[in-house]
Formats: structure tokens, sequence, C-alpha cells
């Protein structure tokens, strides 16, 4: 039995890599940093039986002493690297913890494979943020980077980390350059998530309006599911090397809420420009979006779309699902909560 080790399994691409990995077979250990609720955070969706299956240590990546002891003990054959401060937002106002975590806690993982696990095949969630202001359309392994945020930074300090220690020690170390995933485990705060919620909640009622910022600014969305098992392909490869994941289309903001809307069985239509544009529901006239500058960032990736093309090539790796299905998807499950839930 194949043992994997997974940092950040508590969020939504843990979650989902842990279901696959437990259905072929590996043996799934975890690090799962303290809270005050002893949450296991998106694990806990998991069925039962698959949550027994997964073996979990309690630590933090920026704790060396820690990470250190984990991966001696374990020694897994691979260690999938998810844990991250990983909402750009947050990474504008506290950009000292989002280094913190995302440069010394990933040199400590990249560290300890070296002195410890050699033979540790290691996966790091790079991304598309990478290529930030970007100087190529569309985004592959060889477009030049230029990050627009600290976090957009401290994951260049990952990705450079490491092409370094594969370069320098000969070891297997790979970066997967992942394009936005959503799904129905997305955390709050990201854009897709909030929009599918506040939809969801505005057509129960419940909600009278949702508050966004640039509603101009274009992501390649695809669904986590499909991602992570890119993941799982990058580090079954022959060689360790640097892999684009994303779907090869984009869509703005704007574009994702009318989808939303539609899904909830509601029309909009917009009014107005700027910070001034507001969503309408076409039936009874009543304002459903409205714009808040507080949701603009200092520096903006104004438009992200990628070219997968070395993925699907070398890996056999393609992206399923559809962006309206995402966005039926997220919207659907996020109905389905908030009625179970009466809210
Ligand atoms: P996520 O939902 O925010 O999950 C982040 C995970 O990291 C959570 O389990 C979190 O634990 C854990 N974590 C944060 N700081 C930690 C620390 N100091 N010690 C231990 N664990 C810590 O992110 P995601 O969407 O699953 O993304 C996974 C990775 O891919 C991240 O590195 C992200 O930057 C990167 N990425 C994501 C996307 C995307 O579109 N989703 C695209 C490209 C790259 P808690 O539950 O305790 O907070
Ligand atoms: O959903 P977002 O916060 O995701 P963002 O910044 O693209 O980052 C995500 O994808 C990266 C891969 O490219 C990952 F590396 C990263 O960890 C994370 O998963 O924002 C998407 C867009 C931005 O342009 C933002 O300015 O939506 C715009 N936006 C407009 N109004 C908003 C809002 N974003 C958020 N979070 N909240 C708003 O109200």
């Amino acid at each position: 039995m194949k043992k994997a080790l997974v940092t950040g399994i508590t969020g939504q691409d843990g979650y989902f890599l842990t279901k696959l990995l437990l259905e072929k077979d590996y043996e799934v250990h975890g690090i799962v940093r303290r809270n005050s609720q002893n949450s296991l955070g998106n694990l806990e969706s998991l069925n039962e039986s698959d949550l027994q299956n997964v073996n979990i240590h309690w630590g933090d990546i920026t704790d060396n002493l820690f990470i250190d002891t984990v991966i001696s003990k374990i020694k897994p054959e691979e260690i999938y690297h998810l844990a991250a401060q990983s909402f750009v937002g947050f990474s504008f106002e506290n950009p000292k913890f989002t280094y913190d975590v995302n440069i010394s806690g990933t040199l400590n993982i990249i560290n300890a494979v070296k002195e410890y696990s050699s033979t540790s095949k290691l996966y790091f969630a790079a991304t598309s943020e990478l290529f930030g202001k970007v100087q190529e359309i569309p985004q592959k392994e060889t477009t030049p980077f230029y990050p627009r945020s600290p976090y957009g930074v401290s994951k260049l300090a990952g990705f450079w980390s490491i092409k370094n220690y594969r370069e320098s020690y000969d070891l297997f170390m790979s970066n997967g350059i992942l394009f936005n995933h959503e799904s129905e485990m997305r955390g709050p705060e990201f854009v897709t998530r909030k929009i599918t919620l506040a939809v969801a909640k505005i057509s129960k009622g419940i909600q009278d309006c949702l508050e966004l910022g640039n509603l101009d600014a274009k992501r390649d969305w695809g669904y986590a599911k499909d991602y992570v098992e890119g993941m799982w392909r990058i580090l079954q490869h022959d060689a360790a090397d640097d892999f684009v994941l994303s779907t090869n289309e984009t869509h703005s903001v704007r574009e994702f809420v009318e989808l939303a809307f539609k899904f909830a069985g509601i029309e909009i239509e917009w009014e107005g420009s700027g910070i001034n544009e507001i969503g309408k529901d076409v039936k009874t006239g009543k304002i459903l979006v409205k714009v808040n500058p507080a949701f603009f960032r200092p520096a903006e990736v104004d438009i992200l779309i990628g070219d997968h093309t070395k993925a699907s090539s070398k890996l056999g790796w393609e992206p399923k699902t559809k962006f309206e299905d995402l966005v039926k998807i997220m919207i659907e499950k996020d109905l389905e909560r908030i009625t179970r839930n009466n809210m």
C-alpha cells in the first residue's frame, strides 16, 4: 500500500484529493493545524469510513521540528503540499503572515524531504497567480511570471525553491501551476462561492443584495475534482516537471453572477458602469447586485486563461467539467444546504 502525506488536507483541494487517494487504496496521512473547535474542516464531509482511514497529524507547517518528525517517521512515497494562506485579498493586509506560511512553511517541507525522505515525490501547489500581469495570452509553462500580490510573490518563491532543490539534489519535486478551480467545498470568501451562497440566500428571501468588487476580472475557472486528478498524474509521471492545469477558457465575474442567478431562476440585467454598476431583477426591478470598492484589490490580475497542452500530451490529463456545469453544481449545492438548514 502506497503512503501519501497531504498538507492542507482540510481545505477544498485536500478534501477531493483525499477522496481520490482513498479510492486508489493509498494509506492517507494529513497535517491539520490546531484550532479551538478541534475541527477537521472539509474532511468532516467525508463519509465515516473514509474519515476513519485518514491518519491525522496535528501541527503547523511553519514548525520545522514538527515537519521533520512527521516526514522522517512516515517516509511517504508521495507528498502533496497544498497548505497555504491561499486568499489573495488577505495577503495584501497580511503580507508577513502570508510569507511565513507560504515561503518558510514550504521550505520546511522541501528541506525535510531532502534530509529525511529523499525518495518521496513532492507536489507543490503553485498557481496561475504567478502570471499576474500577464505577459502572454494564453499562459503556459514558458510564459514569464509577473506576480501582482504578496500571495503571488510567496508562491513564486515556492515555485523556484522546488525547481532549485530538484536541480541541486536530484529530487522528485514538481510544480502544478493550477488555474482557479472551484467547487461546492470552496471557502466562502472566494468570489465564486461568495456569489453562489449569496444567490441561494437571495432566491430564498434571506439576503437582500450581493456586494462585489471588480466585475470585469476574468478567470479560467475549472472544477477542483478534475484538478486533483491532475495533481496525482503529475506525481505518476516518469520525471519531475512543471505543468499548467487549466480549462483554456476565460469568463468574467459578471458572467459568473448572471449564470448563478439564472440557475436559481432569476434573470438579472445590468445598469450603470464602474462603481455605480448595479444588477437588477428583470421581473421586479429590485437591486440584487452592487459594487463595493472595499472589495477591490490594490493591484489586480485582470485576465487569466491557460493552455494545458503539455499536461494533455504528457499526462493524458483533460478537465471534464465545463464552466456552466461548475456554476450549476455550486448553486445547486448551496440551494440544497440553505433549504436543509432552513436558514
Ligand atoms: P484552501 O481551501 O484555502 O486550503 C488551504 C489549506 O491549508 C487548509 O487546509 C488550511 O488549514 C491549510 N493551512 C493554512 N495554513 C497552514 C499552516 N500554517 N499549517 C498547516 N496548514 C495550513 O486552499 P485550496 O483552494 O484547497 O488550495 C490548495 C492549494 O492550492 C493552496 O496552496 C493554494 O494556494 C493553491 N492553489 C489553489 C488554487 C485554487 O483555485 N483553489 C489555484 C492554484 C493554487 P485550515 O483549514 O486550518 O485553514
Ligand atoms: O475568488 P478570488 O478571491 O480568487 P483569486 O484571487 O483569483 O485567487 C484564487 O485563484 C488563484 C489561482 O489563480 C489561487 F492561487 C488562489 O489561492 C485563489 O484560490 O478572486 C477572483 C477575482 C479577482 O479578480 C477579484 O478581484 O474576483 C474578483 N472579485 C470581485 N469581487 C472578488 C470580489 N473576489 C473576492 N474574493 N470577493 C469579491 O467580492
